[in-house]
């Protein structure tokens, strides 16, 4: 007995259907069907998954690489030219992720006048053929198709360019995108187009990139195999199509790194998708890393030679931290990864597979006991969960943190995040509110207890789904003694105004990622004038936009325009501290 109840959840007195839904997404592969493209043909396979398992049987490491640029040209160019250059050195880049721009989750009908980040936009279906057919390499629609307002139309347009793996189910549960309100429409075309995937006669891997989803947000890392299992549970009992599961950009340890590996091998059927890079431990130094990138990909290198899984895996250019990758910095990443794989050739043999089964083991036994006990609790809260609908708008409106809360496997206790001890510790959400906390002892003493004194209350968010940023600075404040206002993530402008508002906050810290920092804070000050919300702002993380003049397709840096916008930009959680110490100085002198 969780106490969750169905009134909570679900309130609307009706629901679409699951059956419904999978029926009309059925109905739809009468007229949409996987389409040729150059990577079917030169390979002579049906699907990418056909291809992978012959590639697993000939013992061969497969690579991802990561494309989408705002202009459809310059991405096009980069599919032919990383392809051709790889393979005038011997090598081979086996699919290309293709990053869609956020603003392509909306239906194309109503695309016009919405936020756009830094990905790419294709207006017609036609465009996405016109990609694919740039090289023979497997197109992964991985980015805002399943799991948005756009996800029929995507996948159908995916489908007819000749990819055979979609998704994304993990961003379903994160992303929300900017003024978009209806989850219900979101998860109904949702559903219909995984029926749509399932109902092809060819194999089409429905993927899920588990750190976009829950995974990123849980503080076990069981509970990441547990969704793993409950996506398993909805894409093949319920619907009948194929999950394959993608992990990585926050495994930076390596024995977990490689225990998840073994332990999806043993719960997904299906061969992997990729294995990301771990981007979370990218800095502003590029010389540390290409440490980084062979830190992990000896480890994945290591996990496909012992036990081959089917993912591609991801060099990540050195770049990545600072903006998007160039053309020439992927084609680097690659022939780095290539030549530290023949390097590395008879490393296999030197790794502990057997510690690493032994965590992969307390993944499973754990993820089992989270998937039970979610299933359970939702039934006994008078949630069908034989119908795909109402569990995936259960799950994606408990979200990762009660769902952790309530159902999380590990023992409970109450002074731990999440009120449990994990079964296997992820270490990224705990190691931001250690950081957080140390932060604010960096300010000495006086200091500390002067913002302590000035009893601040601040209205914190995020613009997109990049949590980290506004978990750090939640974690500093808290630790200086400041009261935090969650105005959520993805939080749209008149929602965060309205939120300081009601808090009469002393001020509001924003955290932004997605390339839109000018015009958020543009509409956030319009907002807070119409709210009469007087309060200085904090903003930080990626503080860029690609302009709206069309001359320039990467983004731009916009630090000078938010402080002419009278922001306080700030580069690092230490900025507004100081800043918040004179404050704090003038609160106690006017008082
Ligand atoms: C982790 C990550 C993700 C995770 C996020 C997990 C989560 N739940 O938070 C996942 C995998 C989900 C993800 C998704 C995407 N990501 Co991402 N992601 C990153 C990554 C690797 C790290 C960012 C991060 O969280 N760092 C941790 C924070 C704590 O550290 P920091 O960034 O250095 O921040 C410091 C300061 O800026 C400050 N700070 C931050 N915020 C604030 C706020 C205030 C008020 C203050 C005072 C200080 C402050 O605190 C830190 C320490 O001082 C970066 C690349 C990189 N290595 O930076 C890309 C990156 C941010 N992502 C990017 C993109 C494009 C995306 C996607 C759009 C990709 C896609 N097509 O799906 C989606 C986002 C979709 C959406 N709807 O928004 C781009 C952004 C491009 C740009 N703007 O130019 C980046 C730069 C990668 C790249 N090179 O292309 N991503």
């Amino acid at each position: 007995m969780v106490g969750l109840d169905r009134g909570q959840l679900l309130p609307e007195r009706e629901l679409p259907r699951a059956a419904e839904l999978l029926a009309e997404g059925r109905r739809l592969a009468g007229s949409v069907s996987v389409g040729p493209c150059p990577f079917l043909q030169q390979y002579g396979v049906r699907s990418e998954s056909a291809y992978k398992q012959r590639r697993m049987a000939e013992g061969a490491l497969m690579f991802h690489a990561q494309v989408g640029y705002r202009s459809p040209e310059r991405t096009k160019r980069a599919y032919g030219e990383i392809y051709e250059r790889l393979a005038a050195a011997g090598y081979r880049v086996d699919r290309y992720g293709i990053c869609l721009d956020w603003s392509m989750g909306y239906p194309a009908a109503q695309r016009g006048g919405m936020p756009r980040g830094t990905g790419l936009t294709l207006d017609q279906p036609e465009d996405f053929a016109v990609l694919t057919s740039a090289a023979p390499v497997a197109p992964h629609f991985g980015d805002f198709v399943i799991g948005t307002p756009a996800a029929l139309e995507n996948t159908a347009a995916a489908l007819a360019a000749g990819a055979t793996t979609i998704g994304n189910l993990g961003q379903y549960f994160t992303f929300r995108m900017p003024r978009w309100h209806d989850d219900i429409f979101t998860t109904a075309e949702t559903v219909k187009a995984l029926a749509l995937c399932a109902a092809q006669p060819v194999e089409v891997l429905i993927h899920s990139n588990l750190d976009d989803g829950f995974a990123a947000l849980f503080t076990d890392l069981a509970c990441g195999i547990g969704t793993a299992l409950i996506e398993r549970y909805v894409v093949e009992e319920l619907v009948g199509a194929h999950v394959t599961h993608c992990y990585g950009h926050t495994f930076e340890d390596p024995l977990t790194r490689l225990a998840f590996q073994r332990a999806l091998a043993r719960i997904d059927p299906a061969p992997g998708s990729m294995i990301y890079g771990n981007t979370t431990s990218f800095g502003p130094n590029m010389v540390a890393n290409y440490a980084n990138m062979a830190s992990y990909l000896v480890v994945d290198f290591a996990g496909q030679r012992a036990m081959p899984t089917g993912h591609g895996l991801n060099p990540v250019p050195v770049t990545e931290a600072m903006r998007i990758p160039e053309i020439d910095e992927i084609v680097d990443a690659h022939l780095f990864a290539n030549r530290l794989a023949e390097r590395t050739a008879g490393y296999a043999h030197l790794f502990d597979m057997e510690a690493a089964d032994r965590v992969a083991d307390l993944l499973l036994e754990g993820g089992m006991r989270f998937r039970d006990r979610v299933l359970a609790g939702m039934a006994e809260a008078g949630i069908d969960t034989g119908d795909a609908f109402e569990l995936l708008l259960s799950l994606r409106r408990l979200g990762a943190r009660r769902l952790e809360e309530l159902f999380g496997p590990g023992q409970s206790t109450p002074d731990q995040p999440r009120g449990r001890t994990p079964v296997v510790r992820a270490t990224t959400v705990a190691s931001f509110e250690a950081q957080g906390a140390a932060l604010a002892e960096q300010l000495g003493m006086a200091d500390l207890d002067m913002v302590r004194q000035a009893g601040f209350t601040a209205c914190v968010a995020c613009t997109d789904v990049h949590e980290y940023g506004k978990l750090l600075v939640e974690a500093a404040l808290r630790a200086s003694g400041v009261t935090v206002v969650d105005a959520g993530v993805s939080a749209d402008p008149d929602s965060v105004a309205e939120q300081a508002r009601a808090a009469r906050a002393d001020f509001i810290a924003i955290s932004t990622y997605s390339g839109v920092a000018l015009s958020y804070l543009q509409s956030l000050r319009q907002e807070l004038g119409r709210a009469g919300v007087v309060a200085p702002v904090f903003v930080g993380g990626k503080l860029n936009q690609v302009p709206d003049d069309g001359l320039a397709s990467m983004p731009q840096d916009v630090s000078g325009e938010l402080r002419t916008l009278g922001a306080f930009v700030c580069c690092r959680v230490e900025d507004m501290l100081h800043e918040l110490v004179e404050l704090a100085k003038e609160r106690s002198k006017n008082a």
